[in-house]
């Protein structure tokens, strides 16, 4: 069935680009658009052509947090029920890289989906917040965890606790994205983004940042046992013997996630 509110594209080869479509109510996040987001994932994550992955919304919003219409009025067992947390834990396991093409505002469940990703470039007009605080709740999808570790626990601890929004200039001062471009820019600069890491190893990519992803939520000797596991297990690839001789005969490689 043709999704009603996300959009594919492919922006260049190896590179897909999933638009978050719902602008009458800035990219509210509901549970249809959050499936259709899940499902798309999970078929780019399979398919072999694709190797990198854009998530953007459009100009004036990436998101601006889960749908308050459909949540105001359940009870926390119609929250348990609904256990919209499955949807969120399939996207995380998505092993390609995923990048956020965030311009207007990512708030809420938006800034969450945007550092659920593993990269995200912004546009000068991005603004990110989580004003849970303002509804009354809190963040629920990762909110004050991936931020904090993101800035730090001053800045997260007043955008948490006071819904405050941040500027992209003081995102990226922050170390909560990796680049600012002027609005007009900032997709292309997603997909420049999204080109590069195609043209690496695609099997080393996933394996890389599977790797950067324990650092999250492991010791620093578990995370370097695992790191150590998935750097043995790249000598058992075509791509391993590829990169090394296309450096040694001094020529581009190409790499076919083998
Ligand atoms: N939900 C539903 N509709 C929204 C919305 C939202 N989050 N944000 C905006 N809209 C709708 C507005 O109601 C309005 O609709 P109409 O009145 O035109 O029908 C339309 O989008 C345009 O919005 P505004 O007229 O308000 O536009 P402004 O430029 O004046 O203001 C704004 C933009 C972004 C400052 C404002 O719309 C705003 O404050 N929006 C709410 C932001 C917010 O509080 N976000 C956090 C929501 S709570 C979970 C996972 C995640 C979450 C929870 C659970 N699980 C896994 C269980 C996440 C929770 C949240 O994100």
């Amino acid at each position: 069935m043709q999704p009603e509110f996300i959009i594919i594209h492919q922006p260049a080869p190896h590179v897909a680009h999933i638009q978050l479509n719902r602008p009458e109510a800035l990219n509210a996040l509901n549970l249809q658009l959050m499936s259709e987001l899940k499902e798309a994932l999970r078929d780019l994550d399979a398919d072999e052509q694709v190797r990198a992955i854009i998530i953007s919304g459009n100009e004036k919003a990436f998101a601006a947090g889960a749908d308050i219409t459909q949540m105001a009025g359940k009870s926390a067992v119609d929250m348990y029920n609904i256990d919209q947390f499955s949807t969120w834990d399939a996207i995380k396991k998505t092993k390609k890289p995923l990048i956020a093409a965030v311009s207007g505002f990512a708030l809420g469940g938006g800034c969450e989906l945007a550092m659920l990703c593993d990269m995200i470039v912004a546009s000068e007009t991005a603004r990110f917040g989580q004003p849970e605080i303002k509804l009354g709740v809190m963040p629920g999808a990762g909110g004050t965890q991936r931020l904090t570790r993101a800035v730090g626990k001053a800045l997260a601890m007043e955008m948490v606790l006071t819904g405050r929004f941040i500027s992209a200039a003081e995102a990226l001062q922050a170390g909560l994205i990796n680049r600012v471009t002027p609005v007009e820019l900032y997709l292309e600069e997603a997909v420049k983004l999204a080109r590069e890491l195609s043209a690496m190893s695609p099997l080393a990519v996933k394996m890389a940042k599977e790797a950067v992803l324990k650092a999250f939520d492991s010791s620093l000797d578990e995370g370097l046992h695992f790191e150590r596991k998935n750097f043995y297990l790249l000598f058992a690839s075509e791509d391993q013997k590829e990169g090394m001789q296309a450096f040694i005969e001094k020529r581009p490689p190409a790499f076919k996630g083998k």
